[in-house]
């Protein structure tokens, strides 16, 4: 076996115009998240009947709170989190600078993006949740913010890659950094997975908003929304994998268990982008036999989770045990839970297991059939992305912001607390919207003001979101005061690096895992897949039949 190659990068520092780009694309995040959870206790309360969106006078309609909501904490913290982190860890790991422009014209595009989306959404002129399916149809600034938001991300995937080819042309024959790899992948996944949404965005909805078209395509639009809308929960989740595999191990004393084994769970969730169709089940004018087909591609994402469920147990196992931890489970109560950072992130990780079985509910076609535009998929999705990804990157912010800052974390015990807060407050939410799918409680709808009568299991139901819903709430106001007292008045102090995982097995130079960093042909083999799944429907539906109206609700 030829000796193990790890390329080191220590003692290295980001210029400081790099690091504030990146503190402020962060912290743009987390105000989108400030202003989004507000307009969640207005949802959740709603489900008890309770209607305060009155309270907020800009806010004329539930939908568009529930619009501002959306687009707010799924699409721009998400965005936002993912650029400045891995921007963060692909240059760390490289052991170079980014290229400076390249950083600020991302950080212009999401900034002003995000400022177009929010005008359209306070003005009552995008109220079309953050599917905005047409034909409900948005003012042109909404859709021009959303194309901002994108090509942020695009500008970055371009700063990472010319990174990642500079690195290797400096470093011939060396296996790239496996948390460059993790970084690097996260958005050659997304670039390709986002072709779906600019077509969409660019070629249909600007234009129709412009009046340049005559009218919109509903069919071909929500097709080519969701080939994005699923892979888009990856691009949420894999900062946060990065991590789990990257960090997580190291914070809790542990060691990761496979560099090849993370490399492959990376590229499947790279190679596995075509699934978007399992949010169409129920959609009509698409052949039962790609349904099928789509739900068997489904249970195989599940699988890149599972490999990462076990080889991130694997690693809290070493760490727990390393702590005097003993027996089946004893070492799990001795991981560092006193570290916020790791309480963080180990609660969204079992709140993670519990949405992965609510994943597989959803992909089950029959299963489907029941719970498809009920609550149940609202309890899915705030199990994940809500929480394995919202109370991770509350987790890493718990060690990133001091690293930005040069300041210690204010407020260690509470910042405990608040982790727990906000997980028993999701456990709560999660299980009365669950149970009111099952009772057939529609999403989506103010259950506070529909006219028609509630079914009694409801009640349950409406009080558990309203109680958890406020615990989240709760949760997530704490962590903006921990944020702010540690970036207003935190002690200085000296944070030299990032937390960086060990490796139990180090990559080699030889054999079938050195394939693993051929990205080349790897984002190749992904494109044939989409082309296999989605070519057909997007030929057959060209010229679109632009022929629907607009159309505006509220
Ligand atoms: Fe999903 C709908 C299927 C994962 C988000 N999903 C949604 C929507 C959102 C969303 C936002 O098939 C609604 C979209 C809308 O507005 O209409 N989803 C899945 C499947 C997975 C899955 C199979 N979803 C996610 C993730 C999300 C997310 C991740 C956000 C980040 N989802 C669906 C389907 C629908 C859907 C259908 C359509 C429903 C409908 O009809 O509308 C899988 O990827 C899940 C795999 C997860 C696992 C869990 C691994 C656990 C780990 C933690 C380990 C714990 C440790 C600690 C180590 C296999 C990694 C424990 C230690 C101990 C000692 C115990």
């Amino acid at each position: 076996m030829s000796a193990p190659i790890v390329y080191r990068s220590e003692g290295f520092e980001l210029p400081g115009v790099q690091r504030n780009l990146i503190r402020w694309t962060i912290y743009l995040g987390f105000a989108a998240l400030a202003v989004g959870v507000v307009n969640g206790l207005d949802q959740a309360l709603s489900y008890a009947g309770i209607n305060i969106f009155r309270f907020y006078p800009e806010m004329r309609t539930y939908y568009q709170g529930l619009t501002v909501h959306g687009v707010f904490n799924a699409i721009v913290l998400t965005f936002a989190f993912g650029n400045g982190f891995i921007s963060l860890t692909t240059a760390r790991a490289l052991g170079r600078a980014l290229s400076t422009p390249i950083q600020v014209a991302a950080f212009a595009a999401i900034a002003v993006g995000t400022v177009l989306a929010a005008f359209a959404m306070f003005t009552g002129e995008a109220t079309v949740l953050y599917t905005f399916y047409p034909p409900l149809e948005a003012s042109w600034t909404f859709y021009l913010g959303l194309a901002l938001i994108v090509i942020s991300t695009w500008l970055v995937s371009a700063d990472l890659f010319l990174s990642l080819a500079r690195w290797r042309r400096e470093h011939p024959g060396e296996r790239i950094p496996l948390l460059a790899y993790m970084s690097v992948v996260t958005y050659l996944m997304w670039d390709l997975a986002s072709l779906g949404i600019a077509a969409e965005v660019v070629l249909l909805l600007l234009p129709w908003s412009l009046g340049l078209l005559p009218g919109s395509d509903p069919m071909l639009s929500r097709t080519l929304f969701w080939l994005t809308g699923h892979p888009i929960v990856y691009f949420w989740l894999l900062p946060v994998y990065v991590s789990w595999y990257g960090m997580i191990p190291r914070q809790v004393g542990g060691k990761l268990f496979s560099d090849s084994v993370t490399r492959i769970a990376f590229l499947a969730f790279l190679l596995l982008i075509p699934v978007g169709f399992h949010h169409q089940f129920l959609d009509p004018g698409i052949s039962p036999t790609l349904k099928y087909f789509i739900a068997v591609l489904t249970f195989a994402i599940f699988f890149p989770s599972l490999m990462t469920a076990f080889a991130v147990m694997y690693a809290l196992e070493i760490g727990g045990r390393s702590h005097g931890g003993k027996g089946l489970i004893g070492w799990f109560f001795r991981i560092p839970w006193r570290d916020p950072s790791v309480s963080a992130q180990v609660l969204a990780m079992l709140a993670f297991m519990l949405g992965g079985i609510s994943g597989l509910m959803n992909a089950s076609y029959s299963m489907n059939m029941m719970i498809h535009n009920t609550t149940f998929v609202s309890g899915h999705f705030h199990l994940t992305v809500a929480t394995a990804v919202t109370l991770s990157y509350m987790g890493i912010a718990y060690w990133l912001v001091p690293y930005l800052e040069q300041k210690e974390l204010w407020g260690r015990t509470l910042a405990r607390w608040q982790s727990w807060i906000y997980f028993v407050g999701v456990l709560i939410f999660s299980t009365g919207l669950t149970i009111g799918g099952f009772a057939g409680m529609p999403r989506r709808t103010p259950i506070a003001l529909i006219s028609y009568p509630k079914l009694p299991e409801w009640q349950l139901a409406g009080l558990l979101a309203a109680v958890g819903g406020s615990l989240m709430f709760i949760g997530a106001v704490l962590f903006f005061v921990i944020l702010a007292v540690t970036i207003l008045a935190g002690q200085h102090e000296a944070v030299a690096d990032i937390p960086l995982s060990e490796t139990v097995e180090r990559p080699t130079l030889a054999g079938w895992a050195v394939r693993l960093d051929r990205l080349g042909l790897w984002l190749g083999v992904s494109l044939v897949l989409v082309l296999i799944v989605y070519g057909s429907f997007i030929a057959h539906h060209l010229p679109p039949h632009l022929i629907s109206q607009p159309f505006k609700a509220f």
